[in-house]
């Protein structure tokens, strides 16, 4: 087992296994036996490739071989940052096989993220493509593997470059070790997070395929699903909820879009046949006015998946007549919890609630500040444990003693109420993150790097309201003098290596920030304050037409 990851206590172990929830199957051994039960059937789809399962299966041992070759040992970290392609997956199949662990990075991230997330699980491998999205990755790696010294390894799908190529790497020359067992992590993922440096989630064989399951049924997939991957595959929605490795879970057929934008995935939709596809509310917006305007043929689409933000009810109320599918909404996290409406759900539920637990061992409370459970229908913080919300972040002692109760709850940081039907509707967030469109920024990692610009006495990031993102972030900065302007302090970011999504979309200068009775910086009146000035502003521009 890996050190540094807290784990369910004997009594909750022998419970969810008694229960049948954790069924002592590995990714290995899932990937296995979905190749001798469906063989040639197709897998994944990529632009004219087509992957069986058999191939997927044979590619995942021959890569498995070439990483061990190469060093790569059972537990060893992975930082793996690709885009949606077949690769991605033939690689994290090889690393499970190999008991090695994907650390999942996005491709948005940069030197920033990247370099503290090869350093923080002193990884021994990095694995990206070439170029994706106008965007040189070895040029990244060049920076990244210069800073840290565990690195030993830069894996290329595509073009090496100064690299090793994947396409190389593949051998049949090598007997495998036996394998990780279902107990262990299987991988790392990224919290949303709302601290300086990022928290990483270790999900277990055992778990993460029982979300699958559970996913995979409530969606209803089966052998004839075909899942549309817009999203990037390595967040967690799109990967498992029940996303691409609930539909190999189910026997179905993954395709892979490199965009969400309409001009590609409505045709691939059409030409595939996609049963279910998911998406984050901006994103649906764009979609329900394509539909709206454009002909495509989506009959084909029988859910259309949503989460990751809140989605506004006038926008869900659309997307039956306009999609002509069913909504689902979708309220997750990469700790574990998932919520789905169900497809049979009334409209009204549908449209208006966030849905409710997958599993019926999901344990829900909301509670006020002092932690007592608040009356029924009153919005609290949603605390929750169960057979798949991990215990505790990878080697974060200090934080996972205020961010898990005594009794091993994962205090979500969402303020949520639970509807008389038992569904919950996310009312907001007590946690210091600002949720763009789905991407997740924490506040205080943005303010640590503003802080490191000479001309920045102090700085508060705080989320905005925004039409079509839902929120943005805006910094409000007191500068020494004399004062960066707004367009220096964002080159500043981005030439730190920040992810594009994390640099503010507004810089305000002021002189004080305005304080709670306790004497913290009160974010709330920041909130209030930018929210009012667009809000003054819009008005104003309206007059100004009229
Ligand atoms: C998903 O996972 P993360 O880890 O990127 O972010 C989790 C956070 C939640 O705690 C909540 O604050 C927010 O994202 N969130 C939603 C939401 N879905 C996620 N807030 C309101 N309404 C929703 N429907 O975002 C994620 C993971 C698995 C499945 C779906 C989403």
């Amino acid at each position: 087992m890996l050190s540094g990851c807290p784990t369910w206590p004997k009594e909750f172990a022998d419970r969810y296994r008694a229960a049948g929830c954790w069924q002592g199957e590995t990714f290995g051994e899932m990937l296995r036996k979905r190749a001798a039960a469906y063989g040639d059937r197709i897998a994944i789809v990529s632009g004219d490739r087509r992957i069986s399962y058999a191939e997927l299966d044979a590619r995942a041992d021959r890569l498995a071989a070439g990483f061990q070759k190469l060093g790569i040992k059972p537990m060893d970290r992975v930082v793996v940052q690709l885009p949606n392609i077949p690769e991605f997956f033939e690689v994290i199949f090889a690393l499970f096989r190999l008991g090695a662990l994907p650390v999942f990075a996005l491709p948005l991230h940069r030197k920033s993220e990247i370099t503290y997330l090869c350093e923080f699980t002193e990884a021994v491998a990095y694995v990206i493509p070439d170029v994706e999205a106008g965007f040189d990755y070895r040029e990244l790696a060049a920076h990244v593997k210069e800073s840290v010294p565990t690195l030993r390894h830069v894996i290329v799908a595509g073009d090496p470059g100064q690299f090793d190529a994947l396409d190389e790497m593949r051998t049949d020359s090598v007997s495998l070790p036996e394998g990780p067992s279902a107990s262990d992590v299987a991988f790392l993922q990224l919290s949303g997070g709302s601290t300086g440096l990022p928290k990483l989630i270790p999900r277990t064989h055992d778990d993460y395929i029982y979300s699958l399951r559970v996913s995979a049924e409530i969606c209803q997939l089966d052998e004839s699903s075909v899942y549309l991957a817009v999203l990037p595959v390595a967040h967690n929605f799109p990967l498992s909820s029940p996303g691409v490795l609930g539909t190999l879970y189910a026997g179905g057929r993954v395709v892979l879009a490199r965009s969400g934008s309409p001009d590609e995935a409505f045709p691939l939709i059409a030409r595939e046949q996609v049963t279910i596809t998911a998406v984050v509310p901006p994103l649906a917006l764009v979609w329900l006015d394509a539909a709206a305007s454009r002909r495509h043929d989506l009959s084909s689409l029988q859910v259309l998946q949503v989460g990751g933000a809140k989605f506004a009810a006038e926008a869900a109320r659309m997307v039956k007549p306009t999609m002509g599918c069913t909504l689902q909404q979708v309220f997750g996290m990469a700790e574990g919890l998932v919520n789905y409406t169900r497809l049979d759900d009334p409209e009204e539920i549908i449209v208006n609630t966030q849905g409710r637990p997958m599993s019926p061992y999901d344990e829900i409370r909301l509670v006020d500040d002092n932690d007592r459970e608040v009356e029924p229908g009153q919005v609290g913080h949603l605390l929750t444990r169960g057979p798949y919300t991990i215990r505790g972040y990878y080697k974060a002692e200090e934080h996972n003693a205020k961010t898990f109760t005594a009794d091993g709850f994962y205090r979500t940081g969402d303020l949520a109420r639970l509807t008389p039907t038992g569904h919950l509707v996310v009312e907001g967030r007590a946690k210091d993150q600002i949720n763009r469109g789905g991407d997740k920024v924490a506040a205080e990692e943005v303010e640590n790097h503003l802080l490191a610009h000479p001309g920045v006495h102090d700085a508060a990031v705080v989320a905005m309201p925004d039409d079509y993102l839902g929120e943005r972030t805006c910094a409000f900065v007191i500068p020494h003098h004399p004062a960066p302007t707004a367009a220096e302090l964002k080159a500043f970011l981005r030439e730190r290596g920040l992810a594009a999504y994390k640099i503010p979309d507004r810089v305000e200068f002021v002189d004080s920030f305005p304080m709670t009775a306790v004497g913290k910086i009160s974010k709330k009146m920041l909130r209030e304050r930018i929210a009012q000035q667009l809000q003054s502003r819009t008005h104003q521009h309206k007059q100004g037409r009229s």
